[in-house]
């Protein structure tokens, strides 16, 4: 398969807004030991890649950096040892780019909290080029029958919340509250939610993102602008949640979920707001029982059996397809909540 020594790559020198962001000629990676190139047909932009940029984070980002972890694209060159995958073979390429496979947590099926994780768009460069390098064990399969372009925002949003659902233990019946619903992980949570036969309390603000949830059957939507959230809350499920998934990237969704807890249940912390602290009560969280979980992306199971709710039509990711030349824009919106579901970028654009 042919391609070319040079290619354009959205990169940013240092961090800060969305004017840091330059499309710059950079050469095409060479793959090496269980590395594949692939070529990036499409990715997801992702509230972590706008994370990325503004350095939020008390964990280090290679400078300069290729951001995105939501590609999906087909394999173009492989590296030495590679068996598990073959040029043309159509694959995703995710924010956990590789784990070293042999220490404790990796031995176990904990891959995501391995220490020598590397992750796409973060410590390693990523998709917002059309050639991006990816660890060959990782690399998720996306089955004939799913389009590379629906397939991107599974590749971080929706293996993350499946993941965090399954440890949510919310069992079918049960109330799942989701803040930040109409979000990219958010409307694909309530997707994965429904499938797995939960009720869900979608939280979210504006007739978008109402719309968007309820078209996936959330069975209440709580607006945050204009609702009291908790009472709100507490009211539609008879007690409270049985498990919440914060995707939201308000630090006063932390503080909330605590509040409008069920007795005995679970928060999940998936999105990070920049410096959040969790601002709940001890005496609450003690005389209710409450478990609080982190939730990192998922594991290569959990992104197959992801992936596969999507090859069986269960889930439906929404998203409108940008120009890749439009990066900077999407982060725009993403910093001011008016993207419903995902923007996509179409990099042959
Ligand atoms: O592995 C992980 N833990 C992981 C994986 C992927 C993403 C974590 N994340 C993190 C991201 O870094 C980010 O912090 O999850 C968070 C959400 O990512 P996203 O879904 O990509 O962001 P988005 O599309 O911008 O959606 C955020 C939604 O939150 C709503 C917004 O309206 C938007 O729809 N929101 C806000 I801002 N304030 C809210 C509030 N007070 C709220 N929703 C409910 N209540
Ligand atoms: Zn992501």
């Amino acid at each position: 398969m042919t391609f070319p020594d040079k290619q354009t790559a959205a990169v940013f020198h240092k961090h800060g807004g969305p004017e840091n962001v330059k499309f710059e000629e950079v050469p095409v990676g060479e793959p090496g030991e269980d590395q594949v190139l692939v070529n990036i047909k499409y990715t997801g932009v992702c509230h972590t890649d706008l994370h990325a940029l503004q350095g939020d984070w008390p964990l280090d980002v290679k400078l300069p950096l290729i951001g995105g972890h939501e590609g999906a694209g087909v394999v173009v060159k492989v590296g030495r040892g590679v068996n598990r995958l073959k040029i043309g073979d159509r694959v995703g390429v995710k924010w956990m780019n590789s784990s070293c496979g042999n220490c404790e947590y990796c031995m176990k099926g904990d891959e995501t909290i391995c220490p020598q994780i590397q992750l796409s768009g973060y410590t390693v460069d990523g998709t917002f080029q059309h050639y991006a390098i990816a660890n060959a064990t990782h690399a998720t399969l996306i089955p004939e029958s799913v389009p590379l372009e629906v397939a991107a925002p599974v590749m971080c949003a929706g293996i993350t919340v499946y993941r965090a659902l399954k440890e949510s233990g919310v069992g079918p019946g049960q109330w799942v509250c989701i803040p930040g619903a109409g979000g990219g992980l958010g409307h694909l949570a309530v997707q994965y939610a429904k499938a797995m036969a939960m009720r869900v309390v979608a939280i979210d603000s504006g007739e978008d993102k109402k719309e968007l949830v309820s078209s996936f059957n959330a069975d209440v939507f709580v607006d945050f602008k204009t609702d009291d959230v908790v009472e709100v809350v507490k009211e539609k499920t008879g007690g409270g949640a049985h498990g919440t998934l914060v995707l939201s990237t308000s630090p006063k969704s932390y503080e909330q979920a605590a509040s409008f807890a069920r007795p005995g249940s679970t928060m999940i912390t998936v999105a990070m707001p920049a410096g959040a602290k969790l601002g709940a009560d001890i005496f609450w969280l003690t005389v209710k029982q409450l478990k609080v979980c982190g939730s990192h992306v998922g594991s290569r199971l959990d992104s197959v059996e992801a992936m596969d709710y999507l090859a069986r039509g269960l889930v439906k990711p929404f998203y409108k397809v940008q120009p890749f030349s439009t990066l900077p824009e999407v982060y725009n919106l993403m910093h001011e909540g008016k993207i419903a579901g995902r923007i996509v970028l179409d990099l042959s654009k």
